[in-house]
């Protein structure tokens, strides 16, 4: 096979990049190591910044997402034994945010790709990139067992935090940026009705989060330590853990009902410097991670696909790579903004084991001082919407 552009990975990063390519005339195939069916059963994000909504209406995605999806004017944080607090993004920043789940975001993604008869592969097993820094990199994979080769001017490594693309990069050249967290997140969905705001609660107990995904379906959080088993939380269990750590309004507001999901992941920080090596360039998870905290991630991804599509489709159209030679720059000025963000807003609103109570006293003074200072309530609006691309 032949294309411009060989992608690896058909998560939100792999199909939005080939989409956008597409429309600005540029061939591309994803290569995609799951079922489709795999793929769509994955949850995970559900908060867009105002940046993801415009650039996805941009690009003709915006459609169910505007009627499905829940504008909101920011998220609350409740914080045992203080008043309310909400992240306005509307007032100062003037822009809303979106609940709208990465499942129906990457729903819709393959119906666009379908209907524009782009190429998806799945089940591509063992792919392989080869001669990356020569002006003919390939890729080579098997489907059906059936050896199969592809031959490109460029590879996107979109293929996520255990993608092979980051993998091909030389050690030598790469430098890795890491943090984990001492805990993780539990998380359920369970068809009820939504609390009606994104709320991050902070208590003694640890974090909890209230978020949605559309009017009858929930998603809730719990922070939980990371030697924690699925089996030993029943539903029952998280909605008592749940219910301790939120102020009493909100339990009153809640329903609960039977988890149709139930999770945990461990949250970590993690960059990879560079982006590109030669003519593979990474995109989304394979070059970094944030803990969810700040609902960073998936944004991330979006905007790394804004820069690169530009970058690739400026290559084509005039035969100009400067967009390509600063990609991983300004992709990671991006990145390093929403990794500082997630990692504050990570600290803020979790409890440490070991912590002195210097740290903790600490840790309710950078509160006190959100509630108190119009700037810092500018601030935190401003990241928490997204930083312009
Ligand atoms: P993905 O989604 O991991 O997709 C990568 C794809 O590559 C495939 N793949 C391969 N394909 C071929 N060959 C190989 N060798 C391959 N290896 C892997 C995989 O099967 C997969 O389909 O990465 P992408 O596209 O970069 O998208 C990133 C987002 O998925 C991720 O950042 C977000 O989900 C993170 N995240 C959140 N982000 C937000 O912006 N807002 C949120 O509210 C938010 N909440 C979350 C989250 C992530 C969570 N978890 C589970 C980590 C909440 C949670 C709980
Ligand atoms: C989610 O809805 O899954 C979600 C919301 C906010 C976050 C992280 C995840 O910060």
């Amino acid at each position: 096979m032949r294309t411009q552009v060989a992608i690896v990975g058909g998560g939100p990063a792999g199909l939005l990049l080939s989409h956008i390519l597409d429309r600005n005339g540029v061939d591309s195939i994803v290569l995609e190591r799951q079922t489709r069916a795999h793929v769509l059963e994955r949850i995970r994000a559900g908060v867009l910044e105002a940046g993801t909504v415009a650039l996805l209406r941009d690009v003709g995605l915006g459609e169910r997402m505007d009627r499905e999806g829940h504008p909101h004017d920011g998220s609350s944080i409740a914080w045992e034994n203080r008043p309310r607090f909400l992240i306005d993004t509307k007032k100062y920043t003037g822009k809303p945010m979106m609940a709208y789940g990465q499942t129906n975001i990457t729903e819709d993604l393959y119906a666009a790709r379908d209907a524009a008869g782009g190429q998806v592969i799945d089940e591509a097993a063992n792919v392989q990139l080869h001669d990356l820094t020569s002006t003919k990199p390939y890729v080579t994979f098997e489907k059906a067992g059936a050896a199969q080769r592809i031959d490109c001017d460029y590879v996107a490594g979109c293929d996520g935090s255990h993608g092979v693309s980051r993998a091909a990069i030389p050690a030598r050249l790469m430098k890795t940026f890491e943090k984990s967290y001492p805990f993780g997140w539990l998380g359920i969905m369970s068809e009820t009705p939504p609390y009606p705001e994104i709320c991050y609660c902070y208590h003694s107990r640890g974090f909890a989060l209230a978020s949605q995904r559309n009017p009858m379906l929930s998603r809730y959080y719990i922070q939980c330590d990371l030697d924690t088993r699925l089996e030993d939380w029943p539903d029952d269990r998280f909605w008592e853990e749940f219910k301790a750590r939120c102020p009493q309004d909100m339990v009153d507001a809640i329903v609960t009902g039977p988890s149709i999901e139930k999770s945990i992941a461990p949250l970590r920080s993690f960059v990879s410097e560079p982006m590109r090596y030669g003519r593979l360039f990474l995109a989304g998870d394979a070059a970094h991670i944030v803990p969810p905290t700040g609902a960073k991630g998936l944004n991330l991804a979006v905007s790394d696909v804004f820069y690169l599509s530009r970058a690739l489709t400026e290559a084509y159209r005039y035969n100009k790579t400067d967009y390509l030679d600063s990609y991983a720059d300004t992709a990671l000025r991006r990145v390093w903004g929403a990794a500082r963000m997630s990692w504050w807003l990570t600290m803020l609103l979790h409890r440490f084991p070991d912590e002195t109570p210097f740290e903790e006293r600490m840790r309710l003074n950078q509160f006190d001082y959100l509630l108190a200072s119009e700037h810092a309530q500018a601030s935190l609006a401003e990241q928490y919407v997204g930083l312009p691309y």
